[in-house]
């Protein structure tokens, strides 16, 4: 998608802290991170949100987007103390990037509900 930021960043259009890269899946800081260590993972093919995923997309993307973080969950050191992974989807659930993302969150403790 042309005007989309996050594809920019898989195009390497724009500057980001890459984390970590595959074929289909990329991971990198997020600008404005909410946590001391906040990295966010995407499909590189733009889909929208949650609620976009197909089947197809859903069996292709999903177990190597979670793959990735389990992975940088160890590299980063998160295993021990615990981090919290989320995506918002939509208007309601505060999705402000229009590109699938899971964020991932971790080196301080959380609450709960979420605001
Ligand atoms: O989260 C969108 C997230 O995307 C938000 O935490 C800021 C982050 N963001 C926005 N632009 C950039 C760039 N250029 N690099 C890294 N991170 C970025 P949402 O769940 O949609 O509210």
């Amino acid at each position: 998608m042309d005007n989309c930021i996050f594809c920019k960043i898989v195009k390497k259009e724009l500057p980001s802290e890459i984390v970590y890269e595959s074929d289909n899946v990329i991971a990198f800081r997020d600008v404005a991170p909410v946590a001391p260590n906040h990295i966010l993972v995407i499909p590189k093919e733009h889909v929208e949100s949650l609620s976009d995923l197909d089947d197809e997309k859903r069996k292709n993307f999903l177990p190597e987007i979670f793959g990735s973080i389990n992975e940088l969950v160890s590299k980063e050191n998160l295993m021990e103390d615990g981090y919290r992974v989320v995506t918002n989807c939509g208007k309601d659930g505060g999705q402000t990037v229009g590109h699938l993302h899971f964020h991932l969150l971790g080196g301080r403790g959380m609450q709960w509900p979420p605001g």
